[in-house]
């Protein structure tokens, strides 16, 4: 069914291409180039996992490559599965446009795409995109390493849970796959694929444009349920930790093996409870204070209950972080279901924040049917 190069011994060994395409900035947050994390983690996943499988990334922003010469990256590799980044609803059209060129130069070649969007909508994209073949609905890993195994030995795909594909002129979805249990059993992110890029990665608005710069997942998912957010419901709820040893290992590993110097940690809400104690111990005793610092996101009145940990994690090196400020008034806050933010916790935590030295950036939700010009006077104030 499917077609690949085998080699002199008969084994079949499938050339996966992951992708992250070309795609606009997040303007607000000044000049950037970040590392496509989320592929690198996949990647780590299917390399240790299917020994035989052969990968290459491809960073096209790292690359300031046009869709012109990704077209010509993706004849030549000769893929058998091409895999572009999802990250979210906004890139929607840039991992579209990447599977019709993959099926324009390669029409063999099948597609896999991933993620919050296309997991909340499998089945309307099967039903309208010809060039999407498969949808892995939610974490991603152990899901890919089946498929990539099932392709390979020309298996049946309806028990490889997670996935979405069509069969015949229907959109098949299959069982929900279980969570991973523990993050810790993750391999490192396989930033060896990109390591040529490593120096390029920076934020300049956190760090500089000379800090090389590198994404760190500490956790998974988020407890709240913010009406407006997607991440409680793509993680089903549930928040799963790595250890605080485990990102400590991560941060030193990627710091000493690419001289990088600033870390973002994608944690959507992330812990400031025993656990990131725990993180700075680890940081300060093996001196990586010294030379790293980081960013994190977090909540409001959980700053405020953490106010004796922020000069220790300052001192560990966090020096900024994300803050939902959502906008003014309470009735913000219960409309958005933010049950435990209100104004107060949000102006208190910034002023402990800059006191210790930790930049504060706040988002706000603007353009609720309800805003006017007097909110948008509030929202100035608070600002
Ligand atoms: C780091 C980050 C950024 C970085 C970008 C880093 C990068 N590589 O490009 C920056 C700061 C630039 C950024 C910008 C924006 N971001 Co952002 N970002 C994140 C953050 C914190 C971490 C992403 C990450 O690496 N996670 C870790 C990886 C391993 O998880 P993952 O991406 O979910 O991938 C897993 C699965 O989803 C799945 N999967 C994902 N993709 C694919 C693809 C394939 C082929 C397969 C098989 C599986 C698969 O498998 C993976 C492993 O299990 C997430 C929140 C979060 N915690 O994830 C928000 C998040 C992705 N961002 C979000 C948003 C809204 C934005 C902006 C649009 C903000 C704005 N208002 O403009 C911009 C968009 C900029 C752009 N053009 O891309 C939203 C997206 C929501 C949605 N449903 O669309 C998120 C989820 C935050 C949130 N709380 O809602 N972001
Ligand atoms: S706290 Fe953040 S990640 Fe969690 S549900 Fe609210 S907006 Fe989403």
């Amino acid at each position: 069914m499917f077609f690949m190069k085998s080699d002199n011994s008969g084994s079949y060994t499938l050339r996966v291409l992951f992708v992250e395409p070309p795609k606009d900035f997040w303007f607000v947050m000044g000049e950037y180039i970040p590392p496509p994390f989320g592929v690198l983690t996949l990647a780590a996943y299917l390399e240790t996992n299917n020994k035989d499988v052969e990968v290459e990334v491809i960073d096209c922003q790292a690359e300031e490559m046009s869709w012109e010469k990704l077209e010509k990256r993706i004849e030549a590799f000769q893929p058998d599965l091409v895999a572009p980044s999802g990250l979210g609803t906004c890139n929607v059209y840039n991992v579209l446009q990447t599977t019709n060129l993959t099926k324009q130069t390669s029409p063999e070649a099948k597609t896999v795409v991933g993620g919050q969007h296309f997991t909340a909508l499998a089945d309307e994209t099967l039903k309208t995109q010809q060039n999407v073949d498969f949808i892995i609905r939610g974490e991603g890993e152990q899901t890919l390493a089946e498929l990539v195994n099932s392709l390979e030995k020309d298996r049946p795909l309806d028990s490889v849970a997670g996935l979405s594909f069509r069969h015949k002129d229907h959109v098949i979805h299959n069982q929900d796959r279980k969570l991973i249990q523990d993050l810790n059993f993750l391999p490192m992110p396989a930033y060896n694929h990109v390591q040529q890029h490593m120096k390029k990665y920076y934020f300049a608005l956190m760090a500089n444009k000379n800090t090389h710069f590198a994404i760190i997942e500490g956790s998974r998912g988020c407890f709240n349920k913010c009406s407006y957010c997607s991440q409680w419901k793509f993680w089903r709820e549930t928040q799963r930790s790595k250890s605080p040893k485990r990102i400590a290992d991560e941060i030193e590993y990627i710091h000493t093996e690419y001289g990088t110097k600033f870390f973002w940690l994608t944690d959507d809400d992330t812990d400031l409870g025993p656990r990131m104690n725990e993180l700075c111990d680890e940081i300060i005793g093996r001196e990586l204070n010294d030379d790293v610092t980081w960013f994190i996101q977090a909540r409001c009145d959980e700053i405020m209950q953490a106010r004796d940990l922020v000069p220790k994690m300052r001192e560990a090196g966090n020096v900024w972080m994300l803050l939902g400020f959502d906008g003014p008034g309470a009735q913000t806050f219960e409309k958005f279901r933010r049950k435990r933010t209100n104004q107060s916790t949000a102006k208190e935590s910034v002023e402990l924040l800059s006191k210790n030295n930790i930049l504060v950036q706040g988002t706000f939700i603007i353009g609720q049917r309800d805003d006017s010009e007097s909110t948008k006077l509030q929202r100035q104030t608070v600002g």
